[in-house]
Formats: structure tokens, C-alpha cells, sequence
């Protein structure tokens, strides 16, 4: 089987210290949750800013600043800017990082209700403005996807040429408002794609190390972070990212799945 490559979402836009002290929201604080995931196994960051107050914000200069405090720390990571931002962001400033040019940006491919009260909002025409603009940079998109349909948008502009090979998805499984975290969805999923495409798997709160393992075991690859999940086990706060990395590693090394590397990554998503 392929190795593994484990993307560590660090900080998201909701969730706050008040939830896990140790959500980090300064510069510092992200680049130091970065090098402590990658220093675990990450071979990839999915990286929210934030201001200083924990504020979210899809501003360039943060995002510019940001990744430069990780790549001091850890040169050889992948960076994965999201433009899904937060749910109450116009469509332009969710766009921002993909300007700085990363290899890798998430690609929001649906809307959904998100929570109780939210909806996160992506109109065929959001997505398909944000498809342009990183052909145009240059820059993969992660298609995110949150619910089933939002595969067969993505494969409407993939048969249009908006996207290309191979395409990679990331399978967000268990939002409230969105598809529920189980085999039964991630076999429906993961055959719902190209066979050429790659895929990860983000299971959301208790999901988050059962469909890791579901992930592993069926050769999907896996992202686990704060940005999904504060716990590293029921009613146990995680001290890190790196915890939740580490422990998804040890995972996927007890079934005798080894852990890509960034370099190993670049390769398999042919970034
Ligand atoms: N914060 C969510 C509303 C992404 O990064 O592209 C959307 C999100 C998806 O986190
Ligand atoms: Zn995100």
C-alpha cells in the first residue's frame, strides 16, 4: 500500500482556547503547533490564520507571515492554505491566500448546513471562480467535500477541464449538517472518484481516529488536527497537534502502513 500521508489541520477558524488552551492563534503559536505535527509525521499543514485574539482572518499579510514562522521551523513541509475560511467570510477574502501562490489550497465543492446555526456557503459560481483563480496560479486544489453531491460538482468541472489530474479529495465525514462519519459512507465515497484521484480522510470530533483507521486500512490517507477534534480520547483535552498526529501514526505503523514524507507526498499527489 501506499505510505501515508497525514495532513494536520492545526487550528480551523471555530474552535478556541476556551474549548483546549492549547489551540494556537499567534504566529508563534501556529508555527510551533506546525513543527511539533510535522516533527509526529505530517507531511502536510492545513493552515487557518488567526489574529492574536483568535480571531479568524483570511488576511494575506497573516497568511504571508505565518508561513514563512513555519518554514523557518520546518523548510520541507507542504502548506495547504484553506480559502474555506469562516462561514460569515465574503468570497474574495476567503481567496486571499492563493495569491501567495502554495502548492496546495483547499477547494470548498458544496454547501451545507454547518453546525446548528451556520451554513457554509459555496455556490457553483464560488466554486467555479476559485477553480479559475488556481489554475491561474497555479495552486491544486483540495476538494473538499463534505457531503456526496459535493463529488459529483467537482467531477461536473473536472469533465469541463476547471480541474485536473489527478484529483485529490479531502472526505470531511461527520459535520452536523453534512454525511455522517461510517465505513458504509467512505466506501461510498472513495468509489465515487476517478481511480486515478487520491483521497484523505478527516473524521470530525469522536470520528476522528475511526475513520483515521478506516482511512489506513482501505488506503486513504488521513487528517486529524485541532481544526476537527480537541481530544486525543474521550473526555482527555490533547496537549498537541503532534499528539494527534503521533497517535494516528502509531496507527498506521502497528498495521504495517509507513508514513510518507513530505517529499514522498509531493510525489504521490504529484505536486
Ligand atoms: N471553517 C469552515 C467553515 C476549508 O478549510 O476549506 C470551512 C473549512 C474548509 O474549514
Ligand atoms: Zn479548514
Amino acid at each position: 500500500m501506499e505510505k501515508l500521508i497525514i495532513t494536520a489541520a492545526i487550528c480551523g477558524a471555530e474552535v478556541t482556547k476556551k474549548q483546549n488552551p492549547n489551540i494556537p492563534y499567534s504566529i508563534d503559536e501556529i508555527a510551533k503547533e506546525a513543527k511539533l505535527a510535522y516533527d509526529a509525521g505530517a507531511s502536510i499543514i492545513h493552515l487557518h490564520v488567526r489574529e492574536d485574539d483568535g480571531t479568524p482572518t483570511q488576511n494575506i499579510e497573516r497568511f504571508r507571515a505565518s508561513i514563512s514562522a513555519i518554514k523557518k521551523l520546518c523548510p520541507e513541509v507542504i502548506i495547504e492554505p484553506s480559502t474555506g475560511g469562516a462561514t460569515y467570510m465574503s468570497k474574495d477574502e476567503r481567496l486571499s491566500p492563493v495569491f501567495l501562490k502554495p502548492e496546495i489550497a483547499s477547494l470548498d465543492c458544496g454547501t451545507c448546513n454547518f453546525g446548528m446555526n451556520d451554513i457554509f456557503v459555496n455556490t457553483e459560481t464560488t466554486i467555479r471562480y476559485f477553480a479559475k483563480k488556481m489554475i491561474e496560479a497555479n495552486v491544486k486544489p483540495e476538494i473538499e467535500v463534505f457531503d456526496k453531491g459535493m463529488i459529483d460538482t467537482a467531477l461536473k468541472l473536472y469533465s469541463e477541464g476547471l480541474l485536473k489530474d489527478n484529483l485529490h479529495f479531502n472526505f470531511v465525514m461527520g459535520v452536523r449538517g453534512a454525511i455522517d462519519a461510517s465505513l458504509l459512507n467512505l466506501a461510498f465515497m472513495s468509489h465515487s472518484i476517478p481511480s486515478n484521484s487520491t483521497y484523505t480522510v478527516t473524521g470530525i470530533g469522536k470520528y476522528q481516529f475511526k475513520m483515521a483507521a478506516m482511512a489506513i486500512a482501505s488506503g486513504g490517507h488521513v487528517r486529524v488536527g485541532f481544526e476537527d477534534n480537541i481530544y486525543i480520547e474521550k473526555g482527555i483535552l490533547a496537549k498537541s497537534n503532534g499528539e494527534l498526529v503521533e497517535k494516528t501514526a502509531n496507527l498506521s505503523k502497528e498495521i504495517g502502513r509507513e508514513i510518507a514524507t513530505p517529499k514522498e507526498a509531493r510525489k504521490i499527489l504529484n505536486l
